[in-house]
């Protein structure tokens, strides 16, 4: 009998995931971008809101991206390998929006994201995350239209899911969705995780296998 496909391809991430992963190297500017000859996927969101916290939590190892408390600890784009040789890149972005970041420093962020969505013929897909306390803010709206111009799909993941109940989560995950409709680059799931419990996590390797692999 044929595996199913889709059970497959979870079997296939859980694999991938479980095997070897490594920093391959930072980019502060594009001329420090790895030559593009594997599928990436792109991690954005509002400092703070978990990017590299999912980055290890994906991994399933601690450490591998750096996770702080104090905004803005990714500065430049961080690039993974994932499998020998590497199958696909996992690209840690800095974080936008907090409240007392230097003007030149959201400007360098700016340009640098949005030649690297723009230019990026690898890019497969990217991950906007959304801190499921707060749901969607203004910046995060401005990222999506940076991705729906560059024309880079998206998923929208609501992160640390084990700081707010339940039922909350269930309204968020309706309202987001409702918004990310309107969006033309968003992709209808949405994931909801916690890097703290491991939820949903499995789920999102495989769709990042997915959009990796098609
Ligand atoms: N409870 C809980 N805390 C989390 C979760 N994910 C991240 N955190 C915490 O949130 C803080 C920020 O996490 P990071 O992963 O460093 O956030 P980031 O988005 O990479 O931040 P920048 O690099 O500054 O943009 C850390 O203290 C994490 O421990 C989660 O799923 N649950
Ligand atoms: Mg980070």
């Amino acid at each position: 009998m044929k595996p199913r496909p889709a059970l497959q391809l979870e079997e296939r991430a859980r694999k991938l995931f479980g095997g070897p992963i490594e920093f391959l190297k930072s980019a502060p500017e594009l001329r420090f971008l790895p030559d593009p000859d594997v599928p990436e996927i792109a991690f954005a969101g509002r400092s703070n809101v978990g990017k590299s916290s999912l980055l290890n939590a994906l991994a399933n190892r601690n450490g591998l991206a750096r996770t702080s408390n104090t905004p803005g600890r990714t500065q430049e784009l961080n690039f993974f390998d994932v499998g020998t040789p590497p199958q696909m890149r996992l690209v840690d972005m800095p974080g936008y929006g907090f409240a007392d970041a230097p003007k030149d420093l959201v400007n360098r962020w700016r340009f640098l994201v949005n030649d690297y969505l723009r230019g990026r013929t690898v890019l497969k897909r990217a991950l906007v995350l959304v801190d499921s306390r707060h749901g969607l803010k203004e910046v995060d709206r401005e990222m999506m239209q940076m991705l729906d111009d560059a024309a880079v799909s998206y998923h929208l993941v609501l992160t640390k899911g084990d700081k707010v109940k339940p039922a909350a989560l269930g309204d968020l995950y309706e309202t987001t969705a409702i918004e990310a409709a309107k969006h033309p680059a968003a992709h209808p799931t949405i994931f909801t995780t916690s890097s703290e419990t491991g939820s949903g996590i499995a789920q999102l390797r495989t769709a990042i296998l997915e959009a990796a692999t098609t």
